[in-house]
């Protein structure tokens, strides 16, 4: 552990302008940061947790895109004492280079590059926002100045198949030097060891301030680019034989088990999103939301407990406060504020805050957004044919209902 006197000299940029289109209707009115996640979170709690639990305290959000929920949620939950000159600071685009928008996440920074000058740190931790996982960027951060190189990246192995989505690393013979980058390639190319294996990029740098303030000044003057930090900057970094990578398997984080040690998942889509609900609400999930020697922090809405009322019960899911549950829930993720009536039965869903369950209803494999009403003896997950008549349907089968939307009763 690099313990805080490093860390402290890190200033944290989290890149929270994702629009995430395929995890639509969820990002149609909020950021997919903003999106929530295993009942009370939102998915940016848990970068934002990594990073405040390594000491790392003055962090600037970029948003962009439909940012007012994220921004109000950054504002009131991660307030820091401004004591010690901490802050976690929502960072809107402000058009300070002319009026436009950021045209990618390297020009999202270098837009706001007078928070860098402002803070003057040695190091800089550049973060995206859309992954639930467990790391101490500590280490990380102890690997990048014991090597000298001008970034790291973090990587990760994954399957080949599930890398085109992803920047993938080639190292050198040294394992550590990245010879090779390949952002979202259609043919993914393995490891050494496994073809089916390829080392994927998590997304997240860290940068000598000014190996990023020369490869930012140099981007922002090259009209071909496209601004991009996994398209743009890293491979430029890889070809001048500046970037590392920081491998995942090697960071320990205390309270976790061989069991969740290296769990990082991109719920950018919404079966992923919803395949990583299943494992929070199933008897022995990967993922330990319960470790405290970690913790993933927000804030708990001023809630009354959550409820069971007569035969109300719920099996294998995860009840957040101000539930009232008269029904059945089985497998399910409850969100704050939901209510499920009686005689209704809720399995294998996600409900969002507010969601209504009426009388009788019932819901399969759904994810519902907040405050849909679904009407007594109403079926969700039932005929699929009806269901993808009138609603949006992953491509593995799950239902998923926009905020509000309402549910159609034939
Ligand atoms: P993607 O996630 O596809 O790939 P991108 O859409 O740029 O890349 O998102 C990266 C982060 O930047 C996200 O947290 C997103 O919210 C944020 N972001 C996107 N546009 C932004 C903008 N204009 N302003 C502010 N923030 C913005 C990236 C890397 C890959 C890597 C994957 C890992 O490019 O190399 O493998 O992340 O998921």
């Amino acid at each position: 552990m690099v313990g805080g006197s490093v860390t402290r000299s890190v200033l944290g940029i989290v890149l929270a302008g994702g629009e995430g289109k395929r995890l639509m209707p969820l990002t149609a009115d909020r950021a997919k940061p903003a999106v929530p996640f295993g009942g009370p979170y939102r998915l940016i709690d848990f970068v934002l947790s990594n990073l405040v639990n390594a000491d790392i305290r003055k962090i600037c959000v970029l948003t962009q895109y439909k940012s007012h929920s994220l921004d109000r949620h950054v504002t009131t939950t991660w307030r820091m004492s401004t004591l010690l000159g901490n802050y976690v600071t929502p960072v809107p685009a402000q058009q300070r280079l002319g009026p436009r928008w950021y045209t990618g996440s390297a020009d999202a920074i270098y837009q706001s590059l007078n928070l860098v000058y402002d803070e003057d740190p040695e190091y800089i931790a550049v973060f995206g926002a859309d992954h639930v996982y467990r790391m101490d960027p500590a280490q990380m951060i102890e690997q990048h100045v014991f090597s000298g190189a001008g970034v790291t990246v973090a990587g990760i192995r994954v399957p080949r198949r599930e890398a085109t989505e992803f920047g993938v690393i080639e190292t050198a013979a040294d394992g550590r030097t990245i010879a090779q980058f390949l952002e979202k390639p259609a043919d993914p190319p393995g490891v050494p060891d496994d073809p089916e294996v390829a080392y994927a990029s998590m997304g997240n740098y860290v940068f000598t301030t000014k190996t990023l303030l020369e490869a930012l000044r140099l981007d922002a003057e090259d009209p071909a680019s496209a601004h991009d930090m996994g398209g743009n900057i890293i491979p430029t970094l890889v070809g001048k034989g500046e970037a590392a990578v920081y491998d995942f398997s090697d960071n320990e984080v205390p309270g976790q088990t061989e069991r969740d040690r290296g769990y990082w998942r991109d719920v950018g889509t919404l079966d992923s999103y919803y395949e990583a609900h299943r494992d929070l609400a199933s008897v022995h999930p990967v993922f330990n939301l319960y470790n405290r020697a970690w913790p993933i922090l927000t804030s708990m809405p001023q809630l009354p407990p959550a409820k069971f009322a007569l035969t109300g019960r719920a099996i294998e899911s995860i009840i957040s406060a101000g539930c009232i549950v008269t029904g059945e829930v089985r497998d399910s993720v409850l969100s704050p504020g939901v209510l499920v009536a009686g005689k209704a039965q809720v399995s294998e869903s996600v409900l969002l805050n507010g969601v209504t369950i009426g009388e009788g209803a019932i819901v399969r494999r759904a994810i519902l957004d907040k405050n849909v009403v679904v009407p007594p003896g109403a079926r969700i997950g039932v005929d699929e044919e009806f269901d993808r008549h009138h609603y949006r349907v992953s491509d593995s089968g799950v239902v998923v209902l926009g905020k509000g939307q309402p549910v159609v009763v034939p």
